[in-house]
């Protein structure tokens, strides 16, 4: 990688890669489509919310609302077909090089919505884990190594996801606190954000980004339909994030492992593991954890 790009995601919180050539775009979407089952339409097109991402959507429900919908692919039985987009040697090679060695997958997941969806996610930083009154200024500054890195890798032209650049690295402004509206989460649905600008990719271009930016989903009426690849990795040369404990992995038993491929299921076993090693969420946004005291 360039070191300008390296430059980019650390300063800006961002950068746009070419990943997947045209027979891969090609065959992740014959994929996605043959798990989706697009021919299904919502009868109502009335505006929807899409539904609470971390709680995911069922795959045979998918098109009966005119939403977006957030599949979990890596403990679900039924979604095998599409795993191994989540070891792409070109990702994990962009994953080492930004963050640190041996990524450690923490997200795995289906962006999907059909033709005239609109969509509407308020702006927010992905610290929904926090309680509001733990978030402090720290987290968001450029002496705190964010161990995460998200990944939007969309099969068809998008601009659904919008961005405040810089913003990973600063407190929010007294404006974006105004756009916020008290709120340490999601600001209100439809307000607008200062300096938010809309990632617009091309099929098989992926935006790798710091999940600590204030970004929103948006999209005001799709004239395509939505299918991304969505993904999130930390390094297990670093502790992890809040982010990695978005796999649900007591849905990670024997019996499941034992029905994936070689390589994912190696990569759940480093799940696991990592898992064992950090087993309490709540201390990864302690400033003792992020800031340890030489020995
Ligand atoms: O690309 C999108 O729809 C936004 C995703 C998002 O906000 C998130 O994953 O936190």
């Amino acid at each position: 990688m360039e070191a300008s790009l390296k430059k980019q995601f650390i300063e800006e919180g961002y950068i746009i890669l070419d990943v997947l050539s045209d027979k891969e775009i090609f065959h992740f979407r014959s994929i996605m489509d043959n798990l989706l089952n697009p021919e299904i339409r919502a009868s109502i097109n009335s505006k929807r919310g899409s539904s609470f991402q971390h709680l995911g959507d069922n795959l045979s429900e998918f098109g009966q609302e005119a939403r977006q919908y957030y599949f979990h692919l890596l403990t679900k039985a039924g979604t095998e077909p599409i795993h191994h987009a989540f070891h792409h040697p070109a990702i994990l090679e962009a994953v080492e090089q930004l963050i640190g060695p041996k990524p450690i997958i923490n997200n795995a997941s289906i962006l999907a919505a059909n033709e005239g969806t609109s969509y509407s996610l308020g702006w927010h930083r992905d610290i929904i884990q926090i309680p509001e009154d733990q978030i402090e200024d720290w987290l968001f500054s450029p002496e705190r190594f964010h161990n995460s890195v998200q990944i939007n890798l969309p099969l068809v032209e998008e601009n659904s996801l919008w961005i405040v650049p810089g913003s990973h690295n600063r407190p929010n402004t007294a404006e974006e606190n105004m756009a916020f509206s008290g709120s340490k989460h999601y600001a209100p649905i439809g307000v607008e954000m200062p300096g938010g600008i809309p990632v617009k990719l091309n099929a098989g271009q992926a935006v790798l980004y710091n999940n600590n930016l204030i970004h929103r989903g948006y999209t005001e009426t799709m004239k395509v339909p939505r299918r991304t690849i969505h993904m999130g990795y930390h390094s297990a040369a670093y502790p992890p994030t809040w982010h990695f404990y978005l796999l649900n992995s007591e849905l990670l038993t024997k019996e499941y492992l034992n029905t994936l491929s070689p390589t994912i299921k190696s990569m759940m076993e480093d799940y696991i593991a990592c898992r064992a090693e950090y087993p309490d969420m709540s201390k990864t946004w302690t400033k003792a954890y992020n800031f340890p005291s030489p020995n």
